[in-house]
């Protein structure tokens, strides 16, 4: 028989935990404090209301928690003294059949983390998708949460003893989160088609118009048309969009997406979360044959990340009037133009089709976007779901600085016209201008040299050559056109006091964009109808929601990332559970419109 909220808003504190026994290891003591918070929305409610205790108990009580929990196939799990939850999410892990060699390296593992930390190491061995991981994988992550620091270690474990706590509280209230587990697997299916091969194979690169790209694009429309979309096709510049209608013809159209290319060795959830929870929805509504007023239009960006090509938000671009003609003759690293690689993936590169793709605002109501929120904020405070007020404005730039290449053996060092020493004193320039913003009253600003490249260098040559990209982002265009300048004029002097020269072009401005205030007041909303308290926060990552806010009213919701929110790396995570809760939020704002 599973158990119900109401069962649990009903009784006294003592059946409150008796009710919860079991869903924090030997630990009472945190549904105790958590009974005083009743009555309980939602079973999310309930579950953030136990982390909450956890994160304002102090830190003695803390560590006590992580105490009371075994090892991993450790010396009570071979002594058989495990808790019957404990001992059922090992053995589904296959924890209980280890081979020797496995065996021998957990002890050591075990060993080396006692030793390191002083606690034993937590891990919710079922997974992010709650279906238990595999050794090699668990081995894997023990191995390199070793290197953590203490801090940011026990709050690790701290989160994964509430994910293991999740998880539990799903079994006990017999929990479905079917849509989230669509979501999360569709995910798992796409990220399938990569264009990593030998030294890159198993990492996840998805750039524009690549056989990979293509194959990901007959996939989204397949899964569109399994939704129950009415039209589904693939445009002009590569973008796959689904249509739904709606029952008023004359209701403008709510306009949702975001992007399925990836940046290199990138992560599952980004972009593609935000075209797989509306989809799930429209799924939904067409599974109950529910239509609503308006129409809704699910579009996946075919090119958001600007790798193969420097042309960031092509996609979302030729939807709002954007596209630069000049991009259909920028090259790739192989010498393929954009517009070869349109025709080659069947698609007409030809501009009037482009074009003719920019939507006319007015019939629209606004763009929202679902996104992970690419940082640690959500994860550092147990908290799924957050509101976007605002999306940093970024200035991007590719450049090049060019000295002379010369003998390393003989080149004085007062005599040389190093450029790639040129780039490291630009690089160190840019963490410390930018770092001057961390105090600033509209938030902080950052700056990245991602791409640092002596080309064909060699181990005793003073690079003649030093190609370089940066990447400057501010919360408001004003911090980021300061910094734009200081980064210019110090590339500038710094070529100038060594003799060198440089060739700086900016390939993309992108003005920061805040969240329209009724839209996000819908994001709000529907946070709250899912029980969750509302958590809101600026966005360091750009997204196709800052090219539609062009044209249209726009708002986010992020959805927390594991593994401290980290993105643009294959540890990108999300479970299956917060992807149900941003499918339920996104169906709360729907039905609320
Ligand atoms: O770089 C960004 O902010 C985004 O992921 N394209
Ligand atoms: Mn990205
Ligand atoms: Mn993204």
């Amino acid at each position: 028989m599973s158990l119900t909220l109401d069962q649990l808003n009903s009784t006294d504190q003592a059946g409150f935990t008796a009710l919860l026994d079991g869903i924090y290891e030997h630990s009472p003591w945190i549904a105790e404090q958590a009974w005083a918070q009743r009555p309980f929305k939602s079973l999310t409610h309930l579950k953030y209301a136990l982390a909450q205790v956890v994160r304002q108990a102090p830190p003695q009580a803390q560590l006590g928690l992580i105490r009371v929990h075994p090892e991993l196939a450790g010396k009570a799990a071979v002594a058989g003294q495990l808790t019957a939850e404990s001992s059922h999410e090992q053995s589904k892990a296959g924890l209980t059949h280890c081979t020797a060699e496995e065996f021998t390296l957990l002890q050591q593992l075990n060993q080396d983390y006692n030793a390191r930390f002083g606690w034993p190491f937590i891990m919710a061995v079922r997974g992010p998708r709650g279906l238990g991981l595999s050794r090699p994988a668990i081995i894997a992550t023990f191995q390199r949460r070793l290197d953590n620091h203490p801090d940011f270690e026990l709050a690790e474990c701290l989160r994964n003893i509430h994910r293991i706590a999740e998880i539990r509280l799903n079994d006990k209230f017999a929990v479905s989160n079917l849509d989230g587990e669509l979501v999360w697997d569709w995910c798992e299916a796409l990220a399938q088609h990569s264009e990593g091969i030998g030294d890159t194979a198993g990492q996840l690169t998805v750039t524009y118009l690549t056989p990979a790209h293509q194959a990901c694009a007959k996939l989204l429309q397949t899964w569109m048309q399994d939704c129950g979309f009415d039209e589904v096709t693939q445009d002009a510049v590569g973008n796959v969009v689904g249509r739904y209608k709606g029952t008023d013809p004359d209701e403008p159209w709510l306009l949702t997406g975001s992007h399925f290319d990836t940046v290199r060795n990138g992560g599952k959830y980004d972009g593609r979360l935000g075209i797989f929870a509306p989809m799930a929805c429209v799924r939904q509504l067409h599974q109950r044959g529910q239509r609503l007023p308006f129409g809704i239009e699910v579009v996946g960006f075919a090119e958001e990340e600007g790798q193969r090509y420097k042309a960031t938000f092509l996609g979302s671009g030729a939807l709002t009037g954007d596209f630069n003609p000049a991009w259909l003759d920028l090259a790739d690293a192989d010498g393929i133009t954009v517009r070869q690689a349109m025709v080659d993936a069947g698609l007409p590169g030809k501009l009037d089709a482009i074009r003719a793709l920019k939507r006319d605002p007015g019939q629209y109501k606004a763009f929202v976007e679902v996104h992970i929120e690419q940082g640690p904020v959500l994860d550092e405070i147990d908290m799924p779901l957050g509101v976007v007020t605002s999306i940093n404005g970024s200035a991007r730039y590719s450049g090049e600085v060019v000295g002379m290449a010369s003998h390393a053996g003989t080149t004085p060092m007062d005599r040389r016209k190093d450029a790639a020493a040129a780039v490291a004193k630009l690089l160190l320039y840019v963490e410390r201008r930018a770092g001057l913003d961390l105090s600033s009253p509209h938030g902080p600003s950052v700056g990245t040299v991602g791409v640092l490249n002596v080309p064909q260098g060699s181990i005793n040559v003073v690079p003649g050559r030093c190609q370089f990209t940066l990447d400057l982002r501010a919360p408001n265009n004003e911090q980021r056109d300061a910094l734009a300048a200081d980064v210019e004029g110090a590339l500038q002097a710094i070529c100038q006091r060594r003799g060198v020269h440089y060739k700086l072009e900016r390939t993309m401005t992108a003005a920061a964009a805040p969240s329209d205030p009724a839209w996000q007041t819908r994001w709000v909303q529907a946070v709250q109808a899912i029980g969750l308290p509302v958590y809101s926060l600026p966005s360091g990552a750009g997204h196709d929601a800052m090219k539609l806010h062009q044209v249209m009213p726009q708002a986010m919701l992020f959805v927390r990332g594991g593994n401290a929110g980290i993105s643009h790396n294959p540890l990108e995570t999300i479970t299956s559970d917060d992807a149900q809760l941003c499918v339920d939020a996104f169906m709360q704002l729907l039905e609320n419109l």
